[in-house]
């Protein structure tokens, strides 16, 4: 922690989460009651989190925004959002909380689903409006700056902040902090946090936007999401932050999640399709079994379109059952250029699914081939291109 710490009376103890992302659903599997499992998941370890930070009897609750996939949350998303602020209400936990890029509403001609949180009797203090607010508990001031509008607007806002002088100070914010910058997530209305504000000022500064736990700077942390979100976060640390102003800790805090597996890299060259298909396979049954659905990826290097087109269907089909998904990267052989975007998650085929359904419109064959060729080469140029815009992205 920093300097500009000031030895408050009151105590403050509390829990830095962040990146939740309810409502987030991936891959084809369902669960039992027919929700898809990917988003079922992600329900359940966030309510089983969230019992894990009651019993450490923290006095706030700090979520850094994106708890919600969307802006329009789904309403399992909202259901279990409410159920988490009655059971900190049962325990008289406090949650202060902003919007994020994913769940902050983009024009003013939209309501925020934060909206409907504030209905909760449990206290909720919510900075979702396009401006700084501030709130205090205990003698602890939480200066809030959800995702704004214009990347302008932070310096604005945060030129607006008026430090408690006689208590403690922390500043809340979603955003890219600009020594991140080649951690750049190229996401919508990804904004950057400039050093400058990343004040010493400040007891601590709870960060959310990026994936990974990391600190970066004295007193300012990224929490991490609770999930793996993508591929591309695999070497990420996940979790929360148990922060003590009054010991000046920072402790990692373990919440469950779907674990994220990587089988490492096969070596394509001179294999057979036969031999890749049993490559795939032994690395997939050399996992051992968490007692959960893992997602999981192999690299396959140097190999031929040709030959995975002809590896068999059923090996495949054997080694992706034992995952909630097994995601294939491929890299050619000598530069070791990624093929497939590790960052892309959803694992849509979107061209064979525009072909499908072309085939149900019953056009004539000349039609059918001009829409299906025109179709196809604009989504493979949208999907190359903007890899990092799609609905998994951070
Ligand atoms: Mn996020």
């Amino acid at each position: 922690m920093g300097a500009g710490m000031i030895s408050g009376r009151g105590e403050m103890r509390f829990v830095h989460i962040g990146d939740s992302h309810l409502g987030l659903s991936q891959f084809n599997r369902l669960a039992d009651d027919g929700v898809n499992l990917r988003e079922r998941l992600v329900y359940t370890h966030f309510l089983d989190g969230m019992d894990a930070i009651i019993r450490l009897r923290p006095d706030a609750v700090v979520h850094a925004g994106d708890l919600f996939h969307s802006v329009r949350p789904k309403t399992l998303a909202y259901t279990t959002a409410l159920e988490a602020l009655s059971r900190l209400g049962d325990a008289g936990i406090p949650l202060v909380i902003i919007a994020g890029n994913h769940d902050m509403k983009k024009s003013r001609y939209t309501t925020s689903p934060f909206e409907v949180l504030e209905y909760h009797s449990t206290p909720i203090h919510a900075g979702y409006h396009y401006r700084y607010e501030h709130v205090e508990v205990g003698d602890t001031r939480f200066h809030l700056i959800p995702n704004l509008l214009q990347p302008s607007q932070y310096r604005e806002e945060f030129d607006r902040i008026e430090l408690l002088r006689n208590g403690r100070n922390v500043l809340v914010t979603h955003g890219l902090a600009s020594t991140l910058r080649d951690h750049r997530l190229g996401t919508v209305m990804e904004h950057e946090i400039d050093t400058t504000m990343l004040s010493p000022g400040f007891d601590y500064i709870a960060l959310g936007h990026f994936h990974g736990q990391k600190q970066v700077a004295d007193n300012a942390w990224y929490c991490g999401s609770q999930e793996y979100i993508t591929y591309a976060e695999i070497g990420d640390t996940k979790g929360g932050l148990l922060v003590d102003l009054d010991r000046q800790t920072v402790d990692h805090l373990d919440l469950p999640r779907t674990p994220m597996v990587d089988l490492g890299e096969l070596e394509c060259e001179t294999l057979s399709p036969r031999e890749v298909g049993e490559g795939i396979a032994e690395r997939a049954i050399g996992v051992a079994d968490s007692g959960q659905p893992a997602m999981a990826i192999i690299t396959l290097t140097g190999i031929s379109r040709r030959t995975f087109q002809s590896v068999d269907p059923g090996l495949l089909r054997e080694a992706r059952s034992r995952f909630l998904e097994l995601r294939t990267s491929f890299t050619s052989g000598t530069s070791g250029t990624p093929l497939t975007d590790r960052r892309s998650l959803t694992g849509v085929d979107y061209v064979e699914l525009f072909g499908g359904y072309l085939k149900d419109q019953n056009l004539g064959e000349k039609e059918h081939r001009f829409i299906f060729e025109r179709g196809s080469a604009v989504i493979q140029s949208v999907m190359a291109g903007e890899a990092g815009e799609e609905d998994a992205t951070p």
